[in-house]
This record gives C-alpha cells, structure tokens and sequence, in this order.
C-alpha cells in the first residue's frame, strides 16, 4: 500500500488533470498537490479556480525542463507524480505531430530521469503513475467481440497514439532498467466538465449554445467507449494506492456507443431535431472502435465505475458548459477556424 501525501500533478490545468485536483481536494483532505503545466492552448489557469490554495502550489512550466523537474521533486518533497501532460489532440498531431513527440515523448523521459535522479542522488523512491490512452491498441473492428486488454499488442494508428504509445514503453523500461517504481492505466475516452472545445462531446454543445451546427465526421459510425471523468479519477487513485509497481490497468466503464448515436442524443437533449447537424470531412485514418476489459483493476483493486448512467452525466455536462459560457467561450471562434480550414 502506497500513502500519497505530496502529489505533483502534470498537465493539471487540462481537463483529465483539472478534475483530478478537484477530485483529490474533495475526497482526500491531507494530500498536497503541485501543478506543473505550461498552459499551452489546452491549458487553463481557471479550471483550478475553488481549489483551497493552501493545498494547491501552481507552477507554469514545462515538463521538458528537467532542471525545473529535479527542483520540484526534491524542493517540494514530491512521493508520487501523476503524470497526465501531453498534446491530446488527435486532428492536431494529424496537422503537426512535432510537439506531440517533444510533450509526449520527451516529456515523459525527462521526467522519468528526474525520478531517477532524485532516488540516486537523494535515496528518494518517488512513485510515478502515466496516464495513457486505449488508443495505443489501435482500433477494433465495429462488430467484433473482442475488447481492449492488458495483453493486447501495441498498434497507434495516428501521430498522437504513436507518441503515447513510445512514452508508455518508455516508462517500462525505466521500471525494468532502472527499477523506478512505475504503474500505468490506459483509458477509454473521458467526457465531463473542463474539457476543451476542440473536443468531440463539448464541440457539440457549445457549437448548440453559440448557435453552431454540431458536426459529424463521416457517417458518425465511429465507436467510442464513454467514461465519466471522475470515474477515472477514482481509477488512478486505487492505482496509485492499491496497484501493483510496475504494472499496467485497463480503465473504462462499458461505455461503447456509435458518435451520432452520441450527437442525437445531444441535440435531444437540448431541445433540438436529431438531424440538426452537419455532415463533415472524416479523419484521415481516424480509427473505428475503441471498447475496453476492465476487469483487471475491477477483480485486483476492487474498483467500480460510479457514473454508469450515460443520459445523467451527459445531461450534468451540458449543464456545466451552459453555466460556464465564460470558461470555453474565449477558445470557441479559434477552435472553429482551424476546423474550418480542415472541413471538419
Ligand atoms: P488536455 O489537452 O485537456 O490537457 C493537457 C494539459 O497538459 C494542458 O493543461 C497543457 O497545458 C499541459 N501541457 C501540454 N504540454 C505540456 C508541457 N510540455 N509541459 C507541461 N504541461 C503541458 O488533455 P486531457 O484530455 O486532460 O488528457 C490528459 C492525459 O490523459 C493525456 O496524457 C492523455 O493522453 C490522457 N488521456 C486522455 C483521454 C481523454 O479522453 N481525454 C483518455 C485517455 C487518456
Ligand atoms: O467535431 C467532431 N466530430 C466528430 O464526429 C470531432 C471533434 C470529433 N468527431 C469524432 C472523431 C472521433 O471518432 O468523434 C470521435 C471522438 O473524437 P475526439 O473527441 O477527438 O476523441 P478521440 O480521437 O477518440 O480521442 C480522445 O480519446 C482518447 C482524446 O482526445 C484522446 O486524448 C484520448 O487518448
């Protein structure tokens, strides 16, 4: 069993990472937390905002900047990083994949070797949880039975996979070489509140509220498996408490469902006819079907998704971005160009 006390949160002022802080501040009162995040384009400074500040210490840096890495480890007394800093787009790698490979891939190096450093030089074996994606495993067919498992081989299909799919193998082998204590989870795609508008389930909403048509790639028969945002939260806590060094967890919530299944439950839901949309470009080699067995971390750590209701949450997000018009409206005009200028 491992006792978090003094969490340093990459990437928490983006959407997974922001709601981790809020999760932690709300469930466990004795952890501090310090915030590494550069603030790129997906970052905002705001989405911390609530969070006591004598629980929170916010850096804006880099995590490619080991000198700022080494010195937060050990300055702060840091026992566990939370590692979820990345580029998170996929049309965005498609349109420039070089940050996603100095992020990705070197990010997590340098802080992999910062890890290192502090436990050779100061005998400090700080724990470190990476955050990835099911998007590693490539995608599934739409009607084949099979999921996503722990054993299932390594396949990205696009810039933003392949550069997580390195930064996961990147931390085996600091935990096989170097014997850093190392546990990862991969997770299906997250929804809730926080997460930026270039994103599938936001893009739809505040395209709805500013009086957008919501756009649909291709025929929408593209799967993704659902997953409430703080369930995943959870997830990582159990890991991080419970999990066992050195190795991988499957998290998602059987939340397979079609995209235009998604979008016209969204347009229901807001008052308007489900063919309100627009049909728009595909993604080029965009990938069918994600669907993940979490039955490891349900049978080894006993966890549970607690958001099972799809409809609920979805209704609990449109709410959130109709009450915080002032959170994703400066990032709307700019999100759409650039998708304008994709026909998407
Ligand atoms: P996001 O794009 O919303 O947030 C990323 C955050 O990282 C931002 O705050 C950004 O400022 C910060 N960042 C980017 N580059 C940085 C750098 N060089 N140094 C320091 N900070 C930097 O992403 P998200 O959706 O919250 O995803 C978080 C993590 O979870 C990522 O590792 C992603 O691969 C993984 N993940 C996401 C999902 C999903 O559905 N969103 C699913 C599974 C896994
Ligand atoms: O406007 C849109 N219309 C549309 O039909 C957008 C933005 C997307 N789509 C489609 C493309 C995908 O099939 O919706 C699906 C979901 O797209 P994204 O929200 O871009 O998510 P995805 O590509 O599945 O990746 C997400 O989940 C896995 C996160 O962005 C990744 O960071 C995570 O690893």
């Amino acid at each position: 069993l491992h006792t978090p006390r003094n969490l340093l949160v990459t990437g928490g002022a983006g959407f997974i990472g922001a709601n981790f802080v809020h999760w932690i501040a709300a469930n466990h009162p004795n952890v501090h937390v310090t915030v590494l995040d550069a603030l790129t384009y997906a970052g905002n400074r705001a989405s911390l905002n609530g969070v006591d500040p004598n629980r929170l210490t916010f850096v804006r840096g880099d995590i490619c900047d080991r000198t700022l890495a080494e010195r937060l480890l050990h300055e702060h007394g840091i026992d566990t990083v939370v590692h979820f800093a990345a580029e998170s787009h996929n049309d965005n790698s498609i349109l420039d994949a070089s940050p996603f490979l100095t992020t990705n891939v070197t990010g997590t190096y340098t802080l992999l070797e910062a890890v290192r450093r502090e436990r050779d030089e100061h005998g400090r074996d700080i724990r470190f949880h990476h955050i990835s994606t099911d998007e590693v495993y490539g995608d599934l067919a739409l009607d084949e039975p099979r999921k996503f498992t722990e054993t299932t081989a390594y396949n990205p299909s696009s810039p933003y996979s392949a550069s997580k799919a390195a930064s996961d193998h990147l931390v085996r082998a600091w935990h096989r070489t170097y014997g850093l204590a190392t546990t990862i989870s991969n997770c299906s795609n997250n929804y809730g509140a926080y997460q930026h508008v270039e994103k599938f389930i936001p893009r739809q909403i505040t395209n709805i509220l500013a009086g957008i048509r919501p756009k649909l790639y291709g025929q929408g028969l593209a799967v993704r498996d659902w997953i409430h945002v703080d369930d995943h939260c959870d997830a990582v806590w159990r890991i991080l408490t419970h999990g066992r060094v050195g190795e991988t967890y499957l998290v998602g919530a059987d939340g397979e469902r079609s995209n235009i299944d998604v979008l016209r439950m969204i347009l229901s839901r807001m008052g308007l006819p489900e063919d309100a949309f627009d049909h728009v470009n595909d993604r080029p080699g965009g990938d069918r079907r994600y669907a993940i067995d979490a039955s490891k971390i349900m049978r080894e750590l006993g966890w549970r998704p607690r958001h099972a209701d799809f409809a609920r949450g979805l209704d609990q997000t449109i709410d959130w971005y109709r009450t915080h018009e002032d959170w994703w409206r400066p990032a709307k005009a700019a999100t759409e160009e650039k998708y304008r200028l994709q026909g998407h």
